[in-house]
């Protein structure tokens, strides 16, 4: 069932002129918000000699400075919000490049417009009101689960509240409940579909017709595998904690050819990443977006670091986003989380018995990532601990890493000097060995 025009939202298949018009009203109040009412955001405006006023077209944007992962780390936990907090109904989370998390916040509106767009997404992708929605994205700090609930909700489907794990589960409930859509990360989809297989159930007896995965990279080759195992159409969503959540871009079922950006709400450019220069549309470079409806926490140029092109309008008239591929930092994705190779460092850092240089190796074990932390023990207790010491420092770096950073890993406790130092005496710290999608 494709969507038919009358459905969509006037805007989305409005001329690039309306379009235009309204994202330069709406930037000019998104830069003024900011501005006076954030005041780290107006510092940072006066060091670069510019003014809200400057803003006369939307090219003019370029001249505004950049905000990154850092500043919204620095001014943890609401230093950057733009409403005082009674006006903030709710809080979400996602990693920073250290152990601090970032926090976003969302007043009602905010809440209302994130709904829509995740209604607008599950949309493109197919999904008709009254359909039953399946989330097996995670609920909690992150924005997967409530972002893809609300949304559904919103659109008038039946949503079943599953969150992730308990596979066996979620496929006895597939089967019962019969849903239509279902929202996950594409690696996980692929663990339900084994399920699925192990029990002996084809494609054509699951009652999944659209899936909408996002969280996470993934190419043309996993959406083949994925529409063939599950009997579905497989459909790309994209967002970001600091911007939104998911729902910032979706891909239409009718075309299928990388997320359309919602460009009524979020304003894309891309940039150099190492000069920071905004480049023409097609050309390929870090994304960055200005919030262009925020209340509580209105992002300026916000740099993702996910590198993409922008392509331009074919199933909406807004422009699509090619697929990720790579980042501009060190940023792991794991199993759908954010992971920062110093999150895990700073855990190990923890234990006075670790020299501190490590290593993660990342594999994958049939369609979900395997993490190894290796570790090495301090030099003068090499080869001098008992097998129960080195597995109780092991199960406790363990420990830390899950209830922090929220990933299960393997963690590896080996003797002083296991682990190879370059020539600089600088560990390579990350091995990634997961196919490429
Ligand atoms: P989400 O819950 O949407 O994953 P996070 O803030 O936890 O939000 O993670 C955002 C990051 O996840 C993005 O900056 C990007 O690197 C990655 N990501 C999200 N969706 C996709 C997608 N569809 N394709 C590739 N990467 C994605
Ligand atoms: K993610």
């Amino acid at each position: 069932k494709r969507p038919e025009a009358a459905d969509l939202d006037p805007i989305e298949k409005a001329s690039r002129d309306e379009i235009s018009a309204l994202q330069l009203e709406r930037l000019k109040w998104s830069v003024r918000h900011s501005y006076d009412n954030v005041e780290p955001y107006r510092k940072r405006c006066q060091e670069k000699g510019v003014h809200p006023d400057d803003l006369k077209q939307l090219a003019d944007l370029a001249k505004f400075p950049f905000m990154t992962k850092t500043d919204l780390r620095d001014h943890y936990p609401f230093g950057l919000f733009a409403v005082p907090r009674n006006k903030v109904a709710r809080l979400h989370a996602s990693s920073g490049t250290t152990g601090k998390s970032v926090v976003v916040g969302y007043t009602r509106n905010d809440l209302d417009n994130w709904a829509n767009v995740v209604a607008r997404s599950i949309r493109a992708a197919g999904g008709l009101p009254g359909d039953m929605v399946h989330v097996a994205y995670g609920y909690g700090m992150f924005t997967g689960g409530l972002g893809a609930h609300a949304g559904a909700e919103r659109l008038g489907c039946t949503v079943v509240p599953m969150s992730g794990g308990q596979t066996e589960k979620q496929v006895q409930q597939i089967m019962d409940f019969r849903p239509d859509v279902i929202m996950v990360t594409p690696s996980y989809s692929l663990v339900i579909a084994e399920e699925f297989e192990r029990l002996g159930i084809k494609p054509d007896e699951i009652s999944l017709k659209v899936g909408i995965f996002g969280a996470e990279p993934w190419g043309q080759g996993m959406r083949a595998e994925i529409e063939r195992k599950l009997g579905i159409d497989a459909i790309d969503i994209y967002g970001l904690t600091e911007v939104m959540g998911p729902g910032v871009a979706c891909e239409c079922i009718e075309s299928k050819d990388g997320p359309v950006i919602w460009e009524d709400h979020f304003y894309p450019e891309i940039i150099n990443p190492d000069t920071g220069e905004v480049v023409a549309d097609g050309e390929e470079g870090e994304l960055v977006f200005t919030s262009l409806t925020k209340e509580a926490f209105p992002v300026i140029r916000y740099r993702t670091r996910d590198l993409t092109r922008l392509l331009p309008p074919t199933s909406r008239s807004f422009r699509r986003m090619d697929r990720i591929t790579g980042r501009s930092d060190d940023m792991l994705i794991i199993r759908g989380v954010n992971v920062f190779p110093t999150q895990i460092e700073e855990q190990i850092l923890r234990d006075q018995r670790l020299s501190g240089n490590y290593q993660i190796v990342l594999t994958r074990d049939g369609h979900m990532d395997d993490v190894e932390v290796r570790c090495e023990v301090q030099r003068e207790l090499s080869g001098k601990l008992s097998r129960a010491a080195v597995e109780e420092i092991s199960r406790g770096l363990q420990h830390h890493i899950k209830t922090i950073i929220g990933i299960s890993t393997k963690v590896r406790v080996m003797d002083f000097d296991s682990i190879p130092r370059t020539q600089t005496g600088k560990a390579r710290r990350v091995i990634d060995e997961r196919p490429k999608q």
